[in-house]
């Protein structure tokens, strides 16, 4: 046995510990190595997720941005294609058949595949999550098309307090890996397993689900269970908004030597003055004015129907209405 120096009353003594020392020795030693164990793996799990969170939400600030400057979200990408393919990371645009020609599903009006990181302009390593996987991108299929765009929520997300109606989301499958791909893999490494907790978000390229299940999704909290196949496993990690959602509701197109155009996304109102427009626009508590300005010509009024106003209608050109100018009042002067 090995020796050890034992302090007694007497001074040093060379004696070797007994074996009920030496197991408790083992013991407190375990305890304190198994708690740093447990303490690094927390450490490993956060620091895992942190990269995960920055990860989606560059890819959302790049989609806002997309969103910004095109007037539609992208495709997605095929998620069967691998660095070095012509084609990996492109999501292209709509085709006749009012489809994304690269995802891998088309079904329910979403399209799905993976993240177009070459449409987005961001690195090729965005494609996939902290655990090098790709990450599956799905979208509603009318909002790829900014002739076709019109705000609409085509993707339903299933949470703890109820569905969601969703444009677009994004996933990490999490480090059960089920149902995605690994950056450098044309193939699934682990096969999506109906009935888990997770297994909605990637039970869309499984053709026996239906255009249904293939636009719902999952969204709860994450429950890591050694069995990634019971109900109540969910180690996904989903995004389904935009950072700047209100940012890109509106729109900036250059009208050639007039400047820039301004244009509204939203297919609803816009108010000014008034949190409940009833009108596509509603100035409340104001005067919508139109002056000559710096340019020297007054603008018209116009309306295919009626022209109503609760205070004066006055105007310096022309106020046409397709049927009647309401107002308490008329006068000329
Ligand atoms: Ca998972
Ligand atoms: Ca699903």
């Amino acid at each position: 046995m090995m020796k050890f120096r034992k302090h007694t009353q007497n001074g040093y003594r060379d004696e070797g510990f007994s074996l009920i020392e030496v197991a408790i020795g083992i013991i407190i030693l375990g305890l304190l190595i198994g708690g740093l164990f447990q303490a690094y793996n927390i450490y490993i799990i956060q620091k895992t997720e942190d990269v995960n969170y920055k990860s989606h939400d560059r890819i959302t600030q790049a989609l806002a941005l997309f969103l910004q400057e095109e007037g539609r979200f992208p495709c997605p990408a095929d998620p069967t294609l691998i660095p070095g393919d012509a084609d990996f990371g492109k999501g292209g645009d709509v085709n006749g058949a009012g489809q994304c020609p690269d995802a891998l599903v088309n079904a329910g009006g979403v399209s799905i595949g993976t993240v177009p990181v070459w449409d987005l302009n961001i690195p090729f390593t965005q494609i996939s999550d902290a655990y090098d996987n790709k990450l599956t991108y799905a979208v509603t299929t009318v909002l790829a098309d900014a002739a076709t765009y019109d705000g609409s929520r085509g993707i339903t997300v299933q949470t703890a307090t109820g569905d969601q109606n969703a444009q677009f989301v994004v996933i990490s499958h999490g480090p059960d890996q089920k149902g995605t791909r690994p950056r450098l893999s044309a193939s699934v490494s682990l096969p999506c397993v109906d009935g888990a907790g997770d297994g909605e978000n990637c039970d869309w390229a499984d053709s026996v689900v239906g255009a249904t299940r293939a636009r719902t999704f999952t969204d709860i909290d994450i429950s890591r269970l050694p069995n990634t196949s019971d109900p109540n496993h969910f180690d996904d990690f989903v995004t389904y908004s935009l950072a700047m959602a209100e940012s890109t509701l509106w729109g900036m197109s250059a009208n050639g030597s007039n400047g820039m155009n301004i244009v509204n996304r939203d297919v609803a109102n816009v108010g000014i003055g008034t949190d409940t427009p009833t009108s596509k626009l509603h100035v409340s508590g104001g005067d919508l004015v139109v002056s000559p300005g710096s340019t020297g010509r007054g603008g018209d009024i116009r309306a295919d129907t009626d022209i109503s106003a609760s205070g004066k209608v006055k105007a310096d050109g022309d106020i046409e209405a397709g049927n009647r100018v309401k107002a308490r009042t008329f006068y000329y002067d």
